[in-house]
């Protein structure tokens, strides 16, 4: 494959050995893992595309959905330190949407072709299982043929754990209710030290895969996450993405990871600032390098920016999620450039487009709706 474009005068025995073995399609160790961070961005963009490639068919597809976001709440329990949007009962700022405010927002997408709904938000005190399965329950009477991909691993096991029932018979209740996936947040990074750190009260690294795992095992697929750019150093990164690694091998149930920023504005962390573009771009490209068993990389657009977001389609990226029309504050409470976040169809295929690539409209487990 492209062995020959890259220049490998200029790479240490161990940096040729590692090219030898991603254009083999042989899988890295952690320690290689982490020798790609001292890679030349240009060989890993190179690299990355050509994994890319071979995982869409030789295709350079890149996929987008249309969704938008409910978010119940920002009343958490918790106290992340990276999160710039929770806040307690009755503190300014809040806000907990009706059921009934809610119903409205989803008749308000009735005759919109829409696919998904990505519903999180903070860990309610007062809300359970049931609560919550019953707004599924009433969002699908409205819109019966969504997909409703919703709670973080964390607001999960908060949930189950209080209507106390056991986490297998909770994911197959919520099942039962309309649950058809789970979004990929709350993972945040593994390492207990740093995990200590920046969210030292809410599920532990090992809870949030066995939540995965079990998920998994109940049919309900699920992404993974990795927030990236705060305490962690590269090593962790990799750690992180060797344990999602290793869950896929034993599940083949995540459809796909994505690479979160840390975005600095209000909150306790704001002090360690953001990484530049070239430690995203490399981010990026790491993890579809090593993540040599997920079928796609997903930019949040919302996060990263548009622009940013385009240039990740030449480093591994072959998703760039959907139109979210608006729907989210996560990101741009924690000063995120588009204040607004929606896109068109027509920005999004323009976007993708410009950059190369065959626009794919896709449903939330990838299958084509419409190629452009
Ligand atoms: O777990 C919170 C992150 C996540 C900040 O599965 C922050 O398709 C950066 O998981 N800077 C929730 N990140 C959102 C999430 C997600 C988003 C888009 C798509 C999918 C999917 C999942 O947001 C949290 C946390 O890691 N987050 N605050 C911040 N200041
Ligand atoms: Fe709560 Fe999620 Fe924010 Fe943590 S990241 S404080 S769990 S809303």
């Amino acid at each position: 494959m492209l062995k020959q474009e890259i220049t490998l005068d200029n790479l240490s025995n161990q940096q040729k050995d590692i090219v030898h073995k991603v254009t083999s399609q042989q899988r890295l160790s952690i320690e290689e893992g982490i020798e790609l961070f001292n890679f030349d961005l240009g060989v890993l963009g190179i690299l990355a595309s050509e994994i890319n490639k071979n995982k869409n068919k030789n295709q350079q597809k890149v996929f987008f959905n249309k969704n938008f976001h409910i978010e119940p709440t920002n009343i958490c329990i918790y106290d992340c330190k990276f999160c710039s949007y929770h806040r307690k009962i009755n503190q300014e700022g809040s806000w907990e949407y009706s059921l009934d405010d809610i119903l409205k927002t989803a008749e308000s997408y009735k005759d919109k072709d829409i696919t998904e709904v990505h519903i999180v938000g903070g860990v309610h005190p007062h809300r359970d299982l049931h609560y919550y399965g019953e707004m599924i329950r009433k969002i699908k009477d409205i819109l019966p043929e969504i997909h409703v991909k919703a709670f973080t691993a964390v607001e999960l096991d908060f949930m189950i754990k209080k209507a106390h029932v056991s986490l297998e018979e909770g994911l197959k209740k919520l099942k039962e209710y309309g649950l058809d996936s789970i979004p990929g947040g709350g993972a945040e990074i593994f390492e207990p030290e740093i995990r200590k750190q920046v969210c030292h009260e809410k599920s532990t690294a090992e809870q949030w895969l066995t939540i995965h795992e079990t998920a998994h095992k109940v049919g309900l697929p699920s992404n993974a996450t990795m927030l990236y750019g705060h305490l962690e150093s590269k090593k962790h990164r990799i750690e992180h993405l060797d344990q999602l690694r290793s869950l896929q091998d034993k599940t083949k149930g995540f459809n796909t990871f994505i690479p979160l920023k840390f975005k600095k504005a209000n909150n306790p962390l704001s002090y360690i600032g953001e990484v530049n573009t070239l430690e995203d771009l490399k981010t990026f490209a790491v993890s579809r390098i090593y993540l040599d068993n997920f079928d796609h990389i997903k930019a949040y657009w919302p996060m990263l920016g548009k622009d940013v977001s385009q240039i990740t389609l030449s480093f591994g990226v072959d998703d760039i999620d959907g139109t979210i029309d608006d729907s989210t504050k996560i990101y741009s409470m924690a000063g995120a450039k588009d204040q607004k976040p929606t896109m068109t169809t027509d920005e999004l295929i323009k976007l993708i487009k410009e950059a190369g690539k065959i626009p794919v409209e896709r449903d939330t487990v990838y299958n084509t709706i419409k190629e452009y």
